[in-house]
């Protein structure tokens, strides 16, 4: 299998910026971006996909424009939305559910159907990471809690595709926002990335059933080589979880504590993958908090603990979002790219 992204293969960088100065940036033909995700603000460009969560602390709309070849496809499987520079793939699914008479597993198992075949019809058949946002996620859903529900359709999905549903699953996050549609975002690629597990955590593919009777699909992190040298980190959404249990239930500081353990922990398991040098204060973070009076808290908390003039700290956005149990009250998920090679 191959392992590093061939030559002549235009590699991928991500750039944060905020929404304003990345249209700006993408109307100069010279940086148009293949695809751009943002967080807090609906895209309403065909190469922008947004998500319906409100920005917290009176801050901009951030969006990850990302940068490979230049001669960009598009296209449409099933319920995916799809651009390709023919090495790279971003794909979006925007569902209404109310369209559509299925419960949330069956609306969650078709659409990763459909991604996976946009996949392979793009050529593109590894997954790098996968952005999810549910509706209402702890909500019951007829006997059932959402995000549990979501769950059984995602693994299934992964099942029938013969894509890795445990160990070899890729970096994820699973957000609720309180409206819109079931929307999915996913970055994929022609290089396998490398899964990277936190020793303080149980794998969430293992997670025992008191969680529901499907475990969730995703890694820790995943290493991934973008070409020119360059290696990127997916860190998954990242909460107050030791073992598999929620720790410091109702403690809105301890639980930050607990979710920067956990990071740091993560990028240094990925550290012992790679030649390049990971670290939580130069990468990009998202920040979900489900109680938006707590977000001046948690900046701040953020800034004593990773520096206020931190790339962390300029290029975080705070969203206000529902964490996938309801005893979390923050999570955290970021990227970073750095020069190295991966120790596979
Ligand atoms: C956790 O550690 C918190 O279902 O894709 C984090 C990242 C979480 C991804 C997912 C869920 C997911 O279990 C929740």
């Amino acid at each position: 299998m191959s392992v590093a992204v061939a030559a002549g293969v235009p590699p991928l960088r991500v750039e944060r910026l905020t929404l304003a100065q990345g249209l700006a940036r993408a109307a100069d033909a010279a940086h148009k971006p293949f695809a751009a995700l943002s967080y807090g603000a609906r895209g309403d460009n065909s190469w922008i996909s947004g998500v319906s969560a409100r920005v917290l602390l009176d801050s901009e709309p951030m969006v990850d424009l990302w940068h490979a070849g230049s001669s960009i496809q598009s296209g449409t499987t099933g319920v995916v939305r799809w651009r390709t520079d023919g090495h790279w793939l971003l794909g979006v699914v925007d569902l209404d559910e109310t369209a559509h008479g299925d419960g949330l597993a069956e609306l969650a198992q078709r659409a990763y159907r459909n991604l996976f075949e946009a996949m392979r019809q793009a050529g593109c058949p590894h997954l790098l990471r996968i952005w999810n946002y549910l509706p209402r996620i702890n909500d019951d859903g007829g006997g059932m809690e959402r995000y549990r529900q979501f769950n059984a359709g995602r693994q299934q999905a992964f099942l029938d595709a013969g894509e890795a549903a445990f160990e070899g699953a890729p970096a994820a996050c699973a957000l609720g926002v309180h409206e819109g549609a079931l929307c999915i975002r996913f970055l994929a690629g022609r290089v396998p990335p490398l899964p990277v597990e936190n020793p303080r955590q149980v794998s969430a593919y293992h997670y025992p059933s008191d969680y529901g009777p499907r475990s969730p699909t995703f890694s820790r992190a995943a290493l991934a080589p973008l070409g020119a040298g360059q290696i990127a980190l997916f860190i998954s959404g990242t909460a107050s979880i030791v073992g598999h249990e929620t720790v410091h239930i109702g403690n809105l500081q301890a639980q930050v504590a607990e979710t920067l353990e956990n990071l740091r922990a993560v990028i240094a398991a990925a550290n012992e993958r790679t030649s390049a040098r990971f670290t939580l204060e130069r990468s990009d973070p998202v920040v979900y908090v489900r109680h938006p009076a707590d977000a001046p808290r948690i900046r701040q908390q953020l800034e004593q603990a990773l520096g206020a003039g931190s790339r962390f700290m300029r290029h975080a956005v705070f969203l206000e979002a529902d964490i996938c149990r309801s005893d979390l009250l923050v999570e955290i998920e970021a990227h970073a790219a750095e020069a190295g090679e991966l120790r596979r």
